[in-house]
């Protein structure tokens, strides 16, 4: 049984599970649906582990019914889902009404089941007909135009809404290391595409707000605490680089703050893309702020030439730590280390941790998924949220990434994240260990008093 503090139970504390549309979907046209840069990536060979794609997925572009009453069941009362630009709008940017069609059957279907929607605008699969994607300023202007389209078409049924997902990875896993869509390997690139990101959250705020003033709007970051290898000057002023272009890079912006000059500077000649007026546009007042949060990272000086223009190497985990399937170490107290950091730092808005979770491949047998791991990585993060909670942290929910074992980007299906095991063959789901835990505190804390820490 799952432990939490009084202060975390469902009659004071937002719990949820969450997911996002290209990793669960499934991207047939049918709907009318346009191809993403996702789709482009997943097609270039030796971009996805294990050769896969986002076709079909989880299939919970039909099966989404059964999906919302399996997280009735588990006892979620909050869902937070991506909506697919990509379903939204034709090549031509009109609106397609069967895209929107999809998102009305599902908000239908969580209205019947009393679960309140949490949604983001985007969650990395951006249309690929937009030219340049992200390098191109236009880029955000369109995605203003999306917001103002959803705003007015789903708005009234969407009470909290977040514009971007994880920007760090669109921009510097996308366009930076090359490891997610489009691929592209050039530094000077990714901070174009970061600052288009952030002008994109906030033309796309006030495109909402224009259409809209109830609904609260917000952003999804994942930062993350950049630990040095080792205490050398040269390692520590390397996970400070590190740190800045993971953390700063997005939250000065968004509260007006100009980007430090080392991220400036590695900008170069590219600098000029940011045009006077655009950091005004970018520091939009935010209701909230989402953040995912998995792990640390650690870094160490430069060796390369191209890890020297981006001032860091990442440094894999160290293998005698523990680590969860997909090699990334368990550090629960980086939960609370970066979010008093990030309190210290900037004047944030009340927090919702939209993203904590593992991957544990652990298979199912017999009928059973025994996800010790998941289980335990849970516990010791809620651990420290009771914490931050009783310090004071003004933190307002937790959402458990993932609802379903999905389409975890470069990994493929090689990684499962869900709480919810998906046999890919059959589409059968079968809650996990994970699951049934958490079912049996949402059901146990609604009725009765909780077991403390
Ligand atoms: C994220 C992601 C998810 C990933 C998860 C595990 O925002 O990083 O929303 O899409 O699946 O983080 O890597």
């Amino acid at each position: 049984m799952l432990k939490i503090a009084p202060s975390m139970t469902p009659d004071r504390f937002e719990w949820g599970c969450a997911t996002s549309s290209f990793q669960i979907e499934g991207t047939g046209e049918e709907g009318g649906r346009v191809p993403s840069i996702w789709d482009d990536f997943c097609a270039q060979p030796g971009r996805i582990k294990d050769a896969s794609s986002g076709l079909i997925a989880c299939d919970h572009f039909h099966r989404y019914a059964e999906d919302v009453r399996l997280i009735a069941d588990l006892g979620f009362k909050h869902y937070r889902f991506s909506i697919a630009w990509s379903r939204i709008v034709s090549t031509s940017n009109q609106l397609n009404t069967h895209g929107l069609d999809f998102y009305k059957r599902l908000l239908d279907e969580l209205e019947q089941h009393g679960i309140t929607p949490n949604a983001t605008l985007f969650h990395w699969d951006l249309p690929s007909h937009l030219e340049g994607g992200w390098l191109n300023r236009e880029t955000a202007y369109r995605f203003a135009d999306y917001a103002q389209l959803i705003a007015q078409h789903l708005g009234d049924r969407l009470p909290r809404v977040a514009t971007l997902n994880e920007p760090w990875c669109s921009a510097f896993l996308g366009y930076d290391l090359g490891v997610f869509a489009p691929g592209a390997q050039n530094r000077e690139s990714a901070l174009c595409a970061a600052h288009h990101l952030l002008l994109a959250h906030g033309l796309g705020v006030q495109a909402w707000r224009s259409e809209r003033e109830n609904t609260a709007l917000g952003i999804v970051l994942n930062p993350e605490l950049c630990d040095p290898a080792t205490p050398s000057p040269q390692d520590k002023y390397a996970a400070m680089l590190a740190e800045c272009e993971r953390n700063e890079c997005f939250l000065n912006p968004l509260f007006g703050r100009e980007w430090p000059v080392e991220l400036k500077a590695q900008m170069g000649t590219q600098i000029q893309i940011c045009k006077e007026g655009d950091l005004e546009i970018c520091a939009q007042p935010l209701d909230f702020i989402g953040l995912n949060y998995y792990t640390r990272s650690i870094a160490k000086a430069p060796e390369s030439d191209s890890d020297k223009t981006r001032g860091y190497l990442f440094v894999a985990p160290d293998p005698t730590k523990d680590l969860t399937s997909i090699g990334w170490e368990i550090y629960p107290e980086g939960l609370s280390r970066v979010i008093n950091h990030l309190n210290a730092k900037w004047p944030l808005p009340p927090i919702w941790i939209t993203e904590n979770g593992a991957a544990d491949n652990t298979p199912l047998e017999d009928g059973i998924c025994h996800d010790d791991l998941r289980c335990n990585y849970l516990q010791t993060h809620l651990d420290q949220l009771a914490n931050l909670l009783e310090k004071g942290a003004d933190i307002r929910g937790y959402y458990v990434w993932s609802l379903l074992d999905n389409f975890e980007w470069a990994q493929g299906y090689s990684q499962r994240f869900g709480i919810v095991h998906v046999d890919f063959q059959t589409q059968k789901r079968t809650p996990k260990k994970s699951a049934l835990m958490i079912q049996a505190l949402l059901h146990h804390s609604t009725n009765h008093d909780v077991s403390h820490p």
